[in-house]
């Protein structure tokens, strides 16, 4: 086994947030390696952030496949040439069937922009802001076969101004919230911080909430 963790990066777009695992890659705040970025469409953005960086990049199309599960065992099979130790979900947008989330249990994460347990599933600052919420996030969570729906293991957020529309949440929520999360969370996991048991996410030692760590800004970790 290679020495530094090796992770996977699942994307189907712009893939900023797999840039800000890169960096922190980059500038040893997280101490691990991209071994892969896989792409389920050929034109994500995101391949070429991968290129540029010099990681194997795999696109998998689905369209390809004739059921979900056969894409998946396919996803299993490409991936284990790699033996990620994590396989990081960034803006990855299909859903995964039992066959991949039993696989990588306890290694797979995915970011999730709601505050969880609100809002599984699509179409959520839309949802937040016609609730009339005070705020909205993203939350890091284990995955599981329950669509968002497994451990939240770090969550961040931001206040609604009067002024914010669904597109505007989604990219200050991406900028403040989820390129500062992320990283933080996969290092939490590369030193084996946190780990996923049967009744939640555990860090440290500890049971975290069904919500999960809340990350607070502090000068130290802007
Ligand atoms: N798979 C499992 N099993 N569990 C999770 O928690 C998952 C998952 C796969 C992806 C990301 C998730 C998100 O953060 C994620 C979490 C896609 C959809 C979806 O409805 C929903 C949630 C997420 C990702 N996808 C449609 C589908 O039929 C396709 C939508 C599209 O292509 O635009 O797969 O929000
Ligand atoms: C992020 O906001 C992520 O939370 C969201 O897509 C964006 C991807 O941006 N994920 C989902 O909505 C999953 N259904 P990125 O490609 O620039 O990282």
């Amino acid at each position: 086994m290679a020495d530094r963790a090796q992770i996977a990066v699942l994307i189907s777009g712009s893939g900023s947030n797999l840039q800000a695992i890169l960096d922190a890659c980059t500038c040893k705040s997280i101490d691990a390696d991209l071994c892969v970025v896989m792409s389920n469409r050929q034109d994500a953005f995101g391949l070429e952030r991968a290129k540029k960086a010099s990681v194997p990049t795999l696109v998998l199309d689905y369209s390809l496949y004739e059921s979900r599960e056969e894409y998946d065992s396919a996803l299993i099979a490409a991936l284990s040439e790699y033996q990620p130790d994590l396989v990081v979900l960034a803006g990855f947008m299909r859903i995964l069937t039992p066959i991949f989330t039993d696989a990588f249990a306890g290694k797979l994460i995915n970011i999730h922009p709601s505050l969880l347990p609100k809002y599984p599933g699509l179409h959520t600052h839309k949802r937040a802001l016609e609730a009339g919420d005070s705020y909205q996030g993203a939350t890091v969570h284990f995955v599981t076969h329950e669509l968002d729906g497994g451990p939240p293991i770090l969550q961040g957020r931001i206040k609604i101004a009067d002024t914010d529309t669904a597109d505007s949440l989604a990219s200050r929520i991406l900028t403040e919230v989820e390129h500062k999360i992320y990283p933080l969370a996969v290092q939490w996991l590369v030193q084996k911080r946190v780990e996923m048991r049967d009744d939640g996410a555990w860090m440290d030692g500890e049971l975290l909430s069904g919500t999960g760590f809340q990350y607070i800004e502090t000068e130290t970790n802007k």
